[in-house]
């Protein structure tokens, strides 16, 4: 079949046939794990020449493990040509995403461990495990030889009181079993003293709350006509929008190409943009908490744990679902189904004037956007990961927390001081999420530069008589470790992506505003283990010039690293980053001081960052957006 776009993810008969070419290899044994099978994509500018050029063959990239040896290796398919292209062993130490078989096995390791079931005995009189569950949890990497030297895990438990109910309201605070992930066996249980299980339970399911509240009736979202949108394969055309929408185990969804036609001119935005890391990082020092972090992208897979989406329930209105094709570790076809959600949003006044000497007035135009998302759950937290397309030219890319809290046991009175007490003897340790996007822009052409803006106050003199001046400073970055910055709220900072060989109307180069949200600085030492792991989370902001290579904020294999590998290393090469093809990666956190109202379920949190054309238009691009048809307004039967 042939393949529309060169940047589609590969299809489940393309992941099947990538999966026998590397059961070739000579490293492919009984005790090979795929950890990730995914497009390798074609050379940017062959991309870029396409469709005039011919489509480029299709290539997938494969992550490979030996537990038998503990090493990882990096495959290539050509699936074109049907040849096994090359495998290389990875770096000593490596330790590639967990993947879901081993999240399961993991915890029947950890149910099937005598030593573990003895320790539940002392501390808790049970003898039946058949309740508790055994959330695998990344080892990290403190320092010691085991760290490197085995594939860990050390998974957080919690004990159901049935069958049914919300077990992380029951966590077994004094016991961490610690999994030797390539022996699939526990080799050591860790305790840490007894705490009682909380007494309450904290059940949400629709089947276990007794009573629900009344007064919701229908709002129905009905698109007679269908939606505005067009899908072929995974390319998207929207309200002059074009792009490619793509999947893969380790980013979850990744956008690509994105483009605007402004007035018939196929004119390029965005080559590239994907979620590439994330990490949670726990505060509290006791003993029990003081190891959780979780690299969510690097240790998990944020598309491995994508969630099949219902409609009505995590969808309104008219919805256009892809499937995403993954593969279990053993090579197995696994396919989610309904794994990414395409639909438009009414989005309230795109613009309004009134001009009250006008007949006509006001004039008034609906905004409507595209929503593109994808749902992750990663075992008891949930991301929400929402692309916005606007028809001002607007991208927003929107991060919604939910799920349930890393939750603890304190003793009976105790009020902790690193966390917050949400229910009796249970209580939520506080945190911070911190995620790094990549941007690779290519703004009318690859060559751009990114430009920091300050808005600063002019020097009161004779031209600033009445004090009032102030002005945007833009200052072109032109090395990485210049680029490297942090949100300024006094300055308003914001980046400027321009390509200084392309100018719009006024004689200015065309350019796209990052507008970021709400953020943190990371409350760690810097010295902290996690953040060495972690280099994204140092500065806000980073530019580096486009290499191929160059994928994930904290490198290519953060489980278990020693750190130092990712951004905080390339951007130490100090490369010009001026008038070159840039990407431009962002550090955004979330700081977590949990609530009650946290509790059973978090209600959603919203963090994220908006892209705004400046310069890019020579006006209002959604100037031609037509009224909405006059309506009657159904209240009160009017
Ligand atoms: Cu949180």
């Amino acid at each position: 079949m042939p393949i529309a776009h060169p940047l589609e993810p590969l299809s489940a008969s393309e992941v099947a046939e990538a999966v026998r070419l590397l059961r070739t290899a000579s490293v492919y044994t009984a005790t090979t794990r795929v950890i990730s099978i995914m497009l390798k994509e074609p050379a940017k500018e062959l991309v870029h020449a396409w469709p005039s050029a011919p489509t480029p063959d299709r290539e997938a990239a494969a992550v490979l493990f030996d537990n038998a040896l503990n090493t990882a290796y990096s495959a290539i398919v050509n699936l074109t040509a049907g040849i096994l292209a090359g495998v290389q062993t990875a770096p000593p130490g490596s330790q590639p995403t967990m993947s879901i078989d081993e999240q399961i096995e993991c915890e029947q390791a950890v149910l099937a461990s005598p030593e573990f079931k003895a320790a539940l005995k002392k501390h808790y009189g049970i003898e039946d495990t058949s309740l508790v569950m055994a959330d695998i949890w990344s080892a990290g990497n403190y320092g010691t030889e085991e760290d490197r030297s085995r594939r860990l895990a050390r998974p957080l438990c919690f004990l159901r009181s049935d069958a049914t109910d919300n077990g992380y309201a029951r966590p077994i605070e004094g016991i961490r079993p610690v999994v030797d992930l390539n022996l699939m066996e526990v080799i050591r249980v860790e305790e840490y003293g007894q705490w009682a299980l909380p007494p309450e339970p904290g059940n949400y399911a629709a089947t276990r709350v007794e009573s629900f509240r009344d007064g919701i009736k229908p709002l129905a979202i009905t698109q007679a006509d269908g939606p505005s949108f067009v899908l072929d394969g995974h390319q998207m055309r929207w309200q002059n929008w074009k792009f490619v929408i793509g999947f893969n185990a380790r980013e979850g969804l990744t956008l690509h190409h994105i483009r605007y036609i402004d007035q018939g001119q196929d004119r390029s935005i965005l080559y590239r943009a994907s979620l590439t890391e994330m990490v949670v990082p726990y505060g509290d020092p006791a003993l029990t908490q003081v190891r959780k972090n979780a690299f969510d992208v690097g240790e998990y897979g944020m598309g491995m744990c994508a969630n099949s989406l219902r409609l009505g329930c995590d969808c309104l209105g008219y919805i256009q679902y892809l499937d995403a094709h993954l593969c279990d570790s053993r090579g197995g076809a696994l396919t989610i189904p309904q794994a990414i959600c395409i639909h438009e949003e009414d989005f309230g006044i795109l613009w309004k004037h009134t001009d009250r000497r006008l007949p006509d007035a006001p004039e008034v135009r609906r905004s409507r956007r595209l929503v593109v998302s994808s749902i992750s759950t990663v075992e008891n937290y949930e991301y929400g990961f929402f692309w916005y397309f606007y028809q001002d030219g607007n991208i927003q890319f929107e991060v919604k927390l939910t799920g349930i809290l890393s939750l603890g046991a304190v003793h009976p009175g105790e009020k902790p001081k690193y966390g917050t007490l949400i229910a009796p003897q249970l209580y939520g340790p506080n945190h911070q999420h911190f995620f790094n996007v990549r941007l690779d822009f290519d703004l009318d052409g690859v060559a751009n530069s990114v430009q920091q803006v300050d808005a600063v106050a002019e020097p009161v003199d004779e031209n600033n008589s009445f004090e009032n001046a102030f002005y945007a400073k833009a200052t072109v970055m032109e090395t990485e470790k210049q680029a490297r910055a942090h949100l300024k709220l006094e300055t308003a900072r914001t980046w400027k992506i321009i390509n200084p060989a392309v100018t719009n109307a006024v004689g200015d180069p065309v350019g796209y505003k990052f507008m970021p949200g709400d953020n943190s600085f990371p409350l760690a030492s810097p010295n902290a283990w996690w953040r060495k792991r972690a280099g994204f989370v140092n500065h806000h902001v980073w530019v580096t010039p486009y290499r191929e290579e160059e994928k994930y904020a904290a490198g290519d294999f953060p489980n278990q690293s020693g750190g130092g590998a990712g951004l905080s290393s390339w951007t130490e090469a100090d490369r010009a980053v001026a008038n070159t093809d840039v990407v431009f990666w962002y550090t955004f956190g979330h700081t977590h001081i949990p609530r009650p109202e946290d509790y059973p379920v978090m209600p959603t949190a919203y963090i994220g960052f908006l892209l705004k054309p400046n310069g890019f238009f020579n006006w209002n691009p959604a100037n031609d957006v037509p009224p909405s048809e006059m309506k009657k307004s159904s209240c009160c039967g009017k």
